[in-house]
């Protein structure tokens, strides 16, 4: 069969385009050790920088004796504070406003804070080097807890702005407090609470956890003295951004610097920001004039790299006697550690917590977030999360839960209840935001069904029956979860990261043969886009998506673009790759106009080509219009075919979904296994559904590995307890439950192709669910809140705390 006699299905099919289930193009790489990360790169002469970190959490650094490192054969420098300052690079500005010690100046903040930097021949003699350097400290009380941290006489933990009164974010009130940040209206909201029907108070905690990807953080930095260049590979998850800001603190100016992400090996928001690592490691290069190779090892990323969460969420919740939500407050005491060093858009120092009102239809709202500094390492990232948004839907997934226990109503109809109708989108929040579209109840009725969730609660009540008739000592829990997610920041008009707006890039060049490369200003870090952005191509274009290379991650090649977390890349570069199409396709239709001799409208696009209308066999293909772009002279045209978008998204896009999570409980050990996991997914039009299937997988155990066990737990002197993965909790197969993944179809308005985001869902969605599953199980016994993460000692606990061991 030719392409002459395919029929336009056949055509279309052949391209692998959108809703195609394309094998990921990267494994072939990935799967035979063929893929090229930061720590797989070595240049000729490299040195390798190591830090040596503080083993206090709090502590004036008196001195710092480095002699008998430098001394050591093989060691070529070691830097200190005292060194960076001349240069001005001692601090370096946080992307949440703040500033952050690159080395430690004067004191210590946190346990493993960056002290000083070896840089040696290699890894090994770093290390050692690192071991013979001296530093002498005096230590200080240690604040953990950030209530106690705002107590009137905690210790002054930020001595070089303990007099400051505005932060970044507005009036400070205390030595230790960041920022107040305010949303909706507390006057209406205190009037509904009191005035309500039912209300219900309780406090929610998100504990501290950690993004843990495979690859640690790291990067090369190398400085040609001979052409005045600095390259830096490096695990950048917005190598763009990193140029900019690399060029704003060290003055090279930002064309002389090329910043390369090559392979990453997972991000999760870990990635994000910038690292004293990096400015030392380009500081490094600079004064040796050689490469410096800095790459963290697992204990310096769990200890020192950005924490996520450490959210305290005090709520409260008001409806009618018959389930109906007419207000919610919210009161965040936000833990963000030594420095403020929060990846999130300028104008949000609380990220997008303000979807805290979730699936909702709730017409009062007030939301008051404090941040506050402690004795623990800086961050907040947005760990497989939207700047927050976990944190909200956990918050508004567990208020929901608590007003059902109060109205004593099946938890499922009272979300039902209270979901915002399809009708009513787009939908402005209470908090101030647009939801785009959606359409819960379709999503909630097609899971209830898919598990027969009425079936499960008989079940549910019959192993009560048998649990306190002596016949068994397993519960059952039912872990609902629905929940709406934003991503794609976006909107410039208020998206900013350091002043650089939001927005995200594609550009395609067409090659004669037909074939095509488009570069982006996004990085995967494994999520496929080479195979996905290809898919986009595929079908705008009528080129087969194996026709086409998608490169991401350098520079000096790539457009400017904002990078890849808050699942931004498919809504924003993903829209400019469909509007950049849009024009090459719109030159194309002038090329086959000429080609065929008719006027440009009486062309109509067919899968693959522009047909004559109302002569289906006089045509051009993609192919042969890309060919006559530069064989042609055409009048009025350019040659080539090639085509830029910069794309700045009306609107943010909201996907959804619908959780249930089935948990058996051994009150004896607290013991859980997951029995049954299904997960509906809504995130509009579908680019691979193999893709969105792996994404939910990873997603949904990332979200088991935090709700049940993984944290960065701190003792009071601020020793973290949690710096290996023989604490940190990784799930193994042994723990991963057969995940059921399903999916609705609302595509988003305002997306050229209707699609929205999906990377991150998984784990906004799925740590309410496996949460609510552990509650749901001692529902009936009395529980109300226990906090995350449910390791077996927590839940053994909770089931001796309410008198279940006998
Ligand atoms: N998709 C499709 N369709 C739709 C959507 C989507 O298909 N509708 C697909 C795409 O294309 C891609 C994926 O899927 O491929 C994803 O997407 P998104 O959602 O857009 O996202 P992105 O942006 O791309 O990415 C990001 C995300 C995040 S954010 C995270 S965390 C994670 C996720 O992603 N990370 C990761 N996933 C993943 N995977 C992997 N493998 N690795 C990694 O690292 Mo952050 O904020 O950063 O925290």
């Amino acid at each position: 069969m030719t392409d002459q006699t395919m029929t336009p299905e056949e055509r279309a099919a052949s391209l692998e385009g959108m809703g195609c289930r394309r094998k990921r193009v990267e494994d072939v790489r990935f799967t035979q050790g063929k893929g090229n990360y930061v720590d797989d790169v070595k240049l000729p002469g490299m040195l390798f920088g190591a830090f040596v970190r503080s083993p206090y959490a709090h502590a004036r650094v008196k001195s710092i004796d480095a002699e008998a490192a430098k001394a050591l054969p093989g060691v070529v420098a070691v830097l200190t504070a005292a060194d960076l300052a001349p240069l001005g690079l001692h601090w370096m500005p946080t992307l949440a406003g703040d500033k952050q010690m690159v080395l430690a100046d004067g004191k210590v903040l946190f346990q493993g804070q960056e002290v000083a930097f070896v840089v040696a021949e290699d890894r090994y003699l770093a290390a050692d080097a690192v071991e013979l350097v001296e530093v002498e400290y005096e230590e200080l009380p240690v604040v953990t807890d950030p209530f106690k941290a705002l107590e009137p006489d905690a210790p002054v933990l930020r001595e070089d702005i303990k007099d400051q009164k505005e932060g970044a974010h507005g009036p400070r009130r205390h030595h230790n407090h960041i920022f107040t940040w305010e949303q909706g209206d507390r006057d209406a909201t205190e009037k509904v609470l009191a005035e309500a029907d039912v209300t219900v108070e309780e406090m929610i905690h998100y504990h501290r956890t950690h993004p843990c990807p495979l690859e640690t953080c790291g990067c090369v930095a190398s400085m040609d003295k001979a052409t005045g260049k600095l390259t830096v590979w490096g695990t950048f998850q917005a190598p763009h951004a990193i140029r900019t800001v690399v060029s704003l603190i060290s003055g090279i100016a930002e064309h002389n610097i090329r910043i390369i992400s090559p392979d990453i090996g997972g991000g999760f928001g870990n990635k994000v920001g910038a690292y004293p690592g990096y400015v030392c490691s380009v500081v490094a290069s600079i004064v040796t004039g050689r490469p410096v190779k800095w790459i963290e090892n697992r204990m310096e990323n769990l200890m020192s790299t950005a924490f996520a969460r450490d959210y305290w969420m005090k709520g409260r919740i008001a409806a009618t006697k018959d389930g109906r939500i007419t207000g919610l407050w919210c009161h965040v005491t936000a833990d963000h550690g030594g420095f403020d060093a929060c990846a999130d858009p300028t104008k949000f120092p609380a990220g997008f917590f303000n979807i805290c009102t979730g699936s909702y239809d709730i017409p009062t709202a007030y939301l008051c977030v404090d941040g506050v500094y402690t004795n623990k390492a800086p961050g907040g990232v947005a760990y497989r999360c939207s700047f927050r948004v976990t944190e909200a839907a956990y918050f508004i997934e567990r208020m929901v839960e608590l007003l059902a226990i109060e109205l004593n109503m099946d938890a499922a109809e009272l979300r039902r209840i209270n979901f915002i109708r399809k009708e009513q989108f787009p939908y402005a929040s209470a908090l101030g935001w647009e939801y785009d579209s959606g359409d819960y109840h379709t999503a909630w009725d097609k899971a209830l069904k898919a598990v027969d969730y009425e079936w499960l609660r008989r079940e549910q009540a019959r192993r009560i029956e048998d649990f306190k008739a002596g016949r068994t000592r397993k519960l059952l829990g039912i872990g609902l979860s629905h929940f709406t997610e934003i991503v794609g920041a976006g909107p410039v008009k208020n998206c900013d990261i350091l002043g650089l707006g939001m927005f995200d890039s594609c550009e395609i060049r067409i090659h004669p043969t037909g074939s095509a490369i488009a570069r982006l200003g996004t990085i995967s870090q494994g999520q496929g886009h080479a195979t996905t952005f290809a898919q986009i191509l595929a079908s705008e274009l009528g080129i087969p998506a194996s026709d086409i290379t998608v490169e991401e991650g350098d520079t000096d090649t790539a457009p400017y673009g904002l990078g890849t977390y808050g699942s931004r890349s498919t809504p924003v570069a993903g829209a400019a790759t469909a509007m950049a199409a849009r024009k090459i396709r719109a030159k194309a239709q002038m090329i086959a106009a000429w080609l065929l001799e008719v006027h440009d409208d009486d062309l109509e696009w067919d899968v693959d080509r522009f047909v004559v209308k109302g002569a289906p066999e006089r045509f051009k293909t993609m192919k042969e219009i890309a060919f006559a772009a530069y064989n042609q002279a055409i009048p009025g045209l350019e040659p080539g075919l090639e085509a830029v978008s910069y794309y700045d998204p009306p609107n943010m896009t909201y996907p959804f979904g619908a959780y249930v999570c089935v948990m058996e409980i051994d009150v004896d050990t607290g013991e859980w296994k997951v029995r049954q996991f299904y997960a509906l997914d809504d995130c509009g039009t579908r680019i691979n559904p193999m893709i969105i299937e792996g994404q939910v997988h990873g997603g949904l155990t990332e979200a088991l590995a935090i709700a049940m066990g993984q944290e960065i737990a701190y003792d009071e002197m601020g020793n973290v307890k949690t710096g290996t993965l023989m604490d940190f909790f990784i799930p193994t197969a042994w723990e991963t439950p057969n995940y059921v993944t399903d999916h609705t179809v609302t595509p988003s308005p305002h997306h050229p192709i209707g699609a929205k985001g999906v990377g991150e869902s998984p784990n906004v969605g799925g740590v309410p669910a496996f949460s609510n599953a552990v509650h749901d199980a001692f529902r009936a016994f009395g529980l109300r809140q226990a906090h995350m993460p449910h390791d077996h000692w927590r839940i053994w606990r909770i089931a001796e705390n309410l008198g279940l061991h006998g």
